[in-house]
């Protein structure tokens, strides 16, 4: 694995879905030369919403968080590039939006707490990207092909 291939989780939240903010998501990732090596269109049960947020079970917000995530469908994705976590967070702005900067995805499009837009694993929670990842998707799932720009992407690779 080279220093491009991180591997880090997103979603487009059902906010996101239902406000036509899929292709304005993507289309910033790809733009900044992200690599998007997986896709797929769910609805997410009780179930995976309570594993994806296994960390935040018994807080005030959980239900209500279970019961937005739930309520309609999500894209999921894995994204590939260098830094690929830590530069999504930052691409997606803090997690509340009154927070998060003019020019972040959050910053841009969101005015509420709960219903923030986008999910990205978390790059201070190591291990966290290549969980969330193990949990949407099969290996299978995940393709492994070049990006023709990624040598006018990355300075290191050979033109
Ligand atoms: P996610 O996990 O959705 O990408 O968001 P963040 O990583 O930025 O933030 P988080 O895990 O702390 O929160 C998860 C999710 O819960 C909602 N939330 C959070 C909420 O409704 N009320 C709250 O007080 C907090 C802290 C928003 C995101």
């Amino acid at each position: 694995m080279s220093h491009h291939d991180e591997r880090t989780f997103v979603m487009a939240k059902p906010d996101a879905v239902q406000r036509g903010l899929v292709g304005e998501i993507i289309s910033r990732l790809e733009q900044r030369g992200l690599k998007l090596v997986g896709a797929k269109c769910i609805q997410i049960d009780e179930d995976l919403a309570h594993e994806h947020y296994a960390e935040h079970e018994g807080k005030p917000f959980f239900e209500d968080l279970v019961e937005f995530i739930t309520s309609a469908p999500v894209v999921a994705m894995v994204w590939e590039g260098a830094d690929a976590t830590r530069q999504v967070r930052g691409m997606m702005g803090a997690t509340d939006p009154a927070e998060a900067q003019p020019g972040t995805i959050r910053g841009d499009y969101g005015l509420d707490l709960g219903q923030n837009i986008i999910h990205g694993s978390d790059h201070e929670d190591p291990g966290a990207n290549e969980r969330e990842i193990d949990l949407f998707f099969d290996e299978d799932e995940l393709l492994d092909y070049d990006r023709t720009d990624e040598p006018w992407v990355y300075e290191d690779e050979t033109h």
